[in-house]
């Protein structure tokens, strides 16, 4: 008899039998008699039966409980703390390529080696099967996630990220229309963590819409539902007419003026996403992907899959962020990974206290000066230790956050990590220049991959990742959808890193002014000065700005420092993106005719002032 007669019965039987689907039944079985677990658990959308993964993460001891109330602690293993680039593998059929940077593999040959790796691999274990929905339950934007794991900690994270979705299966009446994924934290070792990480794979099959993901933990690699159900999401939104992206939506709120303005935002993994959202005043709808379609009625709509954050918790302190601060400081349902616990409190870098000597973190016991086998010190929390909530548990999450219907986005932010060439804030002529802009993102490395820090990369929408058609699809797809809407959002490229003199030129909270400084022009309310590289703000509009909203006065210099207009600067950028997209095939020719008018203008320029910079005014 299969495994899988054996283990389904009773109530999960009844649970899987009552959503009258057999394609998720079908599936149920194939990956019981694959993975070999000792007994399945299925949930519906039954706050106990969630329950009952919460209570069972502490009882396996994947999490552990902290002082405060809610609070757990997870940890992953050593080696197992960022995004797995080089294993994570688009399933391609033979013949077929992808753009630069996107591992591929052939799909029978990945399909025989990872499905190798998932035989047998929660003997032992059990098998949580779980029903989500990636966006609001009940709305045309959303899709339908299966996800089968051995790890209570990927579920329970999945039930603080995302909706759950028993009852939305039901709605798909039977068919076929929903993603799958297959993850196994493999062997693990005492502590609960992964150990056989060279054999860590994560392929994505997007021929039949699934995921397999094994030996690993780290959420990026783990959570089918985050940066998995993204590729996935990218490649059905580019074979349709929407937009998947890797995006915050929020609500903008300027003071004095009684109105909300949405905003999209891309920005790298550590480049001010969540911090963004989080900006004191305004109301967060989410942190980091969105489904993006237009209503029909000349709006882009916007939704955010997930309902929680899966946020960097390094340089979360009082005065940076000060509500994230204050939520994970106070008892909620909250898992903190990666960080240091000592006497049950979490300790993180950059949290504004000292950290004490000893603790237990990612590496195990921890002392000042431990050392890694390779000699290496062990930072007491690693730079890309994480917090995971929902956002319904914060003061500013916005009212529209479950609105099925999504929300108006009149903004578009594209943000990267940049010392020294973008201004901290400036504003597309047109749709076409803004998907220039975010095609154009650059960011310096950080350390939620795996990998060097430091190095200058180019990241398209912050998307390369995940972008699994060829890029020039992608994009001519972003010019599409901008061109059918009547009412096309405004575009902002934003740069929070700038420095000068080898110091940040900008306070972390001076993003607050750039973010009402672009709600002001969507309703016309500054006017700005147009220059070669887009709109730029007025001198006097952002003192004002400075003054009101931070009582601080704005010096002309630093507006010099921050708005010039770095004409070497921008022209090595231009040199840097051509021989970075000139080998991509099938690039919309509007990118290369914004690309070679922009350098054009830059050369004149050049040619005419031999200067290096040139302030704003220059161009009034
Ligand atoms: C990011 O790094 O962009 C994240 C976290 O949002 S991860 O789940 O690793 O993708
Ligand atoms: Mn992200």
């Amino acid at each position: 008899m299969p495994l899988s007669d054996v283990l389904l019965r009773g109530d999960s039987l009844r649970k899987l039998v009552n959503l009258r689907n057999p394609h998720v039944l079908k599936q149920v079985r194939e990956f019981i008699n694959l993975c070999k677990p000792s007994k399945v658990t299925v949930i519906t959308d039954d706050p106990e039966e969630i329950a009952y993964v919460r209570q069972l993460a502490i009882d396996l001891g994947e999490e552990h409980p902290l002082k405060m109330d809610g609070h757990t602690i997870h940890f992953d293993g050593y080696d197992d703390q960022a995004r797995d680039k080089p294993h994570t593998a688009v399933l391609l059929p033979a013949g077929q390529s992808l753009s630069r940077g996107i591992v591929s593999l052939e799909r029978e040959e990945g399909l025989r080696e990872v499905r190798g790796f998932l035989d047998g691999a929660m003997k032992g274990k059990e098998m949580l099967v779980r029903f989500f929905s990636l966006g609001p339950t009940g709305s045309r934007f959303s899709l339908c996630a299966l996800q089968f794991t051995d790890s209570t900690y990927v579920a329970h994270s999945e039930d603080l990220l995302y909706r759950s979705g028993y009852e939305e299966f039901k709605r798909l009446g039977g068919g076929r229309e929903f993603f799958t994924f297959i993850h196994s934290a493999g062997a693990l070792d005492e502590r609960n963590c992964s150990v056989d990480i060279e054999k860590r794979r994560i392929y994505i099959d997007f021929l039949d819409g699934k995921v397999y993901s094994v030996n690993n933990q780290y959420a990026g690699n783990s959570l089918g539902l985050k940066k998995l159900a993204l590729r996935l999401a990218v490649y059905k939104a580019n074979h349709e007419d929407w937009l998947a992206e890797h995006m915050l939506v929020m609500g903008v709120h300027p003071p004095g003026k009684d109105r909300v303005t949405y905003f999209t935002g891309a920005y790298p993994s550590a480049c001010g996403k969540t911090s963004t959202a989080m900006i004191p005043g305004q109301t967060i709808v989410g942190d980091d992907i969105a489904y993006l379609r237009s209503d029909g009625k000349g709006n882009a709509r916007a939704v955010n899959i997930e309902s929680g954050i899966f946020g960097i918790i390094k340089d979360v302190n009082p005065g940076d962020d000060p509500l994230i601060y204050q939520a994970l400081t106070s008892p909620r349902e909250l898992i903190f990974s990666n960080v240091l616990i000592e006497d049950g409190v979490p300790y993180w870098q950059g949290m504004g206290r000292d950290p004490p000597g000893n603790g237990v973190n990612y590496s195990g016991d921890w002392w000042k000066g431990k050392t890694d086998d390779s000699g290496k010190e062990i930072i007491f929390s690693h730079s890309n230790a994480r917090y995971t909530m929902r956002i319904s548990e914060l003061e500013n999450a916005d009212p529209k956050a479950h609105d099925p219907e999504g929300v108006i986005v009149q903004g578009v932010f594209y943000g990267g990590r940049d010392s020294d060439t973008n201004v901290p804030v400036c504003e597309a002529a047109s749709w076409e220049h803004g998907v220039y802009f975010g095609a154009t993102i650059e960011s310096e490395t950080t350390s939620a991959t795996l990998g060097q820090e430091g190095v200058r990369k180019s990241s398209p929408m912050a998307n390369m990742d995940f972008i699994v058609v060829p890029l020039g699809t992608y994009l001519e797809n972003h010019l599409r959808f901008g061109r059918k809407l009547r009412n096309c959002p405004k575009v902002f490229a934003t740069n929070y890193f700038l420095k000068h003199e080898g110091k940040y030129t900008n306070a972390i909270p001076d993003k607050k002014i750039w973010v009402l400084w672009a709600e002001g022009r969507v309703h016309g309310d500054y006017d700005a000065i147009k220059t070669p590289i887009g709109f730029l703000p007025k001198y006097r509009d952002l003192k004002e700005l400075f003054q009101s909203v931070f009582d601080k006065d704005y010096s002309l210099e630093d507006y010099h420092t921050q708005f010039s207009v770095r004409l070497d600067k921008y022209l090595e950028k231009i040199a840097r993106m051509e021989e970075i997209f000139k080998p991509e095939p099938g690039m919309p020719k509007e990118f290369w005719e914004i690309l070679g008018q922009l350098r054009a203008e830059l050369e004149v320029l050049k040619a005419e002032t031999g200067k290096e910079a040139l302030a704003p005014e220059y161009f009034l």
